[in-house]
C-alpha cells in the first residue's frame, strides 16, 4: 500500500502542466464578452482583447500584475495570465461593472 501511495505521488510529481492556451476577449460598451471565461487549471493563459466599442477601455487586475493599458476602440491588446487555480475577475477600471471572470476548471 505505501507503495503505492508513492508511486501515485511521483505520477502526480510528474505530470506535465496543461498547455498554455489563448482566447479572445471583445470589449463593448460596457461589457466583456463573454464576461465568464472557462479555462484550463494550471495553464497560463493568454487573452486577446480587442476593443469593438465606441469607448477607451482596459483590463486589469493589481494582484496580479495584469493592466493591459488603455485599448482604443478598433485597438487589440494581448496579456499572459499566471495559471490559476481559483476564479479571478478582472476589471476595466474606466467603467463600473465592467468585469470578466475566468474560471478554472
Ligand atoms: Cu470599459
Amino acid at each position: 500500500m505505501a507503495r503505492l501511495r508513492w508511486a501515485a505521488g511521483l505520477l502526480t510529481a510528474c505530470a506535465p502542466e496543461p498547455a498554455a492556451v489563448t482566447e479572445a476577449v471583445i470589449a463593448r460598451d460596457n461589457t466583456f464578452v463573454p464576461e465568464t471565461l472557462r479555462v484550463p487549471e494550471g495553464a497560463p493563459v493568454t487573452l486577446t482583447v480587442t476593443n469593438d466599442g465606441a469607448a477607451d477601455h482596459n483590463l486589469v487586475r493589481p494582484d496580479l500584475d495584469i493592466d493591459t493599458g488603455v485599448i482604443a476602440p478598433g485597438a487589440g491588446a494581448m496579456v499572459t495570465i499566471p495559471p490559476l487555480t481559483h476564479p479571478a475577475t478582472f476589471v476595466c477600471t474606466l467603467h463600473t461593472g465592467m468585469a470578466i471572470t475566468l474560471v478554472p476548471t
